[in-house]
């Protein structure tokens, strides 16, 4: 995925689901809205539209299912319900078993099979196999040099046959000489489609090879494509399951990953990458927790959980009690034991707040931690106190040995957080209103 295109789908989503924080019951309007933005999400990601409508359909009909129960907010039973649904979009993860096995690599022109014939090699070499990589291409130019230095680089031993126009023989050579590595991964010609000469030059190669393993290698860019190809494949040689390539450049794997699913083609690694190392086991739920843009949802679930347990954030955001400086002092204390806490604010239904704001500040932190613990509980409760009287200020300088400024900044900054906090929604000039504060160098 595009980094950029997947950071603003993510917050999208995140808005979308933090309207359901702390819901006691499900709220219609939060889930045609949440149904809207995955829909745009999907599409955007070139998944089928009928795919998606299906699959949004079956999330709105299951999230207008559910009731609260009495461990699990509506907000996590909601993300459950999209992220289980879109996995089954996605399909299965996969797990490569490590034993003796021979791969063949087929794909269309440009579709990074070369490329990922040394990635899978230095792959299972790392699982500690030994691994042999063999270039049966006889139509790309170069083929046999692009390969033999992929694997020089790799580490991986290689065979090939420069100048040699009958795949199937290099290949038949091959194993005479690496009948006992235990992979063998087999690199195949390209074509600009999937023509008649090229199937019949496959079929030799699986005659003489009899590969374990036929793997299509499609790049992600084309999108539902993916679908077809996988189709025309199977039919054409039979594939056991696809490499999705060039996953980090384009915004459309969701699209291929969804069609390869619907056309019954495993996914089983994906591209990530140019460089050697970037290939990795098709893992769905972590694809699906990045298109969602939780990089991390089981981890995040739990942070959401951590933080509303230690500082009651969300259940005094739901009150909309006014904020106090002990809350505050909590929220502070749990964003330094969670650490970025950008993702772990929208869940809770907290207001975007920009990146370099939550980023940054440690050393304020602290500060703002021993000026809190130098008031009294009533200042701590209404802080408006504090304001009005000078003494107060400068006896809670002294007493954390800040500057007189500081204190009255961490007034201010209380001021801003407590009215984004609560006067979010309800204000929608509050919003640019607050935009601007935070521009103009606001620090938490
Ligand atoms: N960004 C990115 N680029 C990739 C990835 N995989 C392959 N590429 C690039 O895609 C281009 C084509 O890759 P090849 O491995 O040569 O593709 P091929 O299928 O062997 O091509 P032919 O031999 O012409 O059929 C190369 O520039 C690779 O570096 C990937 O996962 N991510
Ligand atoms: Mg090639």
């Amino acid at each position: 995925m595009n980094a950029i295109v997947e950071l603003d789908l993510g917050r999208r989503i995140r808005n979308a689901i933090a309207g359901f924080s702390g819901k006691a019951y499900i709220d219609e309007k939060a889930v045609k809205e949440l149904v809207k933005e995955l829909q745009r999400t999907l599409i955007s990601a070139d998944v089928d539209v009928h795919l998606v409508l299906k699959i949004t359909k079956e999330i709105e009909r299951k999230a207008l299912d559910l009731e609260k129960k009495k461990e699990l907010a509506i907000r996590e039973q909601v993300v459950r319900v999209v992220y289980d649904e879109l996995v089954a979009l996605l399909g299965e993860s996969y797990e490569p078993k490590i034993e003796k096995k021979k791969i063949l690599l087929v794909g269309l022109y440009g579709s990074g099979k070369t490329t990922t014939a040394a990635k899978l090699g230095k792959f299972y070499k790392a699982k500690g196999m030994k691994v042999a990589v063999v270039c049966a291409d006889t139509d790309r130019p170069a083929a046999y040099e692009q390969l033999q230095q992929l694997c020089e680089k790799a580490g991986l031993e290689f065979y090939g046959e420069k100048g040699e126009k009958d795949s199937a023989a290099i290949v038949s050579r091959a194993m005479q000489k690496l009948h006992n590595r235990e992979i063998v991964i087999v690199d195949s010609s390209g074509r600009n489609a999937l023509e008649s000469s090229l199937i019949d030059e496959l079929k030799r190669i699986v005659a003489v090879f009899s590969p374990d393993e036929k793997i299509l290698v499609v790049s992600a860019d084309i999108g539902q494509v993916a679908g077809k190809q996988a189709k025309a494949f199977d039919e054409g040689i039979g594939v056991d399951g696809i490499i999705v390539t060039k996953a980090d450049g384009s915004a459309k794997a969701g699209g291929a990953l969804s069609a390869a699913h619907h056309a019954n083609a495993k996914v089983m690694f994906i591209g990530t990458g140019e460089h050697i190392d970037e290939l990795r086991p098709y893992d769905s739920k972590k694809y699906v927790a990045r298109l969602l843009g939780f990089p991390d949802l089981e981890a995040l679930l739990e942070k959401v959980k951590a933080v509303e347990a230690e500082s009651g954030i969300s259940k005094k955001m739901l009150k909309e009690e006014k904020l106090t400086m002990k809350t505050f002092l909590e929220q502070i204390k749990a964003a330094k034991k969670m650490g970025p806490l950008k993702d772990v604010f929208s869940m809770m239904g907290a207001p975007d707040v920009p990146e370099e704001i939550l980023q940054q500040g440690e050393g304020k932190m602290k500060k703002f931690e021993a000026m809190i613990n130098s008031m009294t509980p009533a200042e701590r409760d209404d802080p408006e106190i504090i304001k009005k009287s000078a003494s107060r200020i400068s006896r809670i300088a002294k007493g954390s040995g800040c500057s007189v400024a500081e204190v009255r900044e961490l007034l201010r900054q209380f001021d801003m957080i407590n009215k984004m906090m609560y006067g979010f929604k309800k204000d929608r000039g509050m919003r640019r209103q607050i935009e601007r504060i935070m521009k103009g160098g606001f620090r938490f």
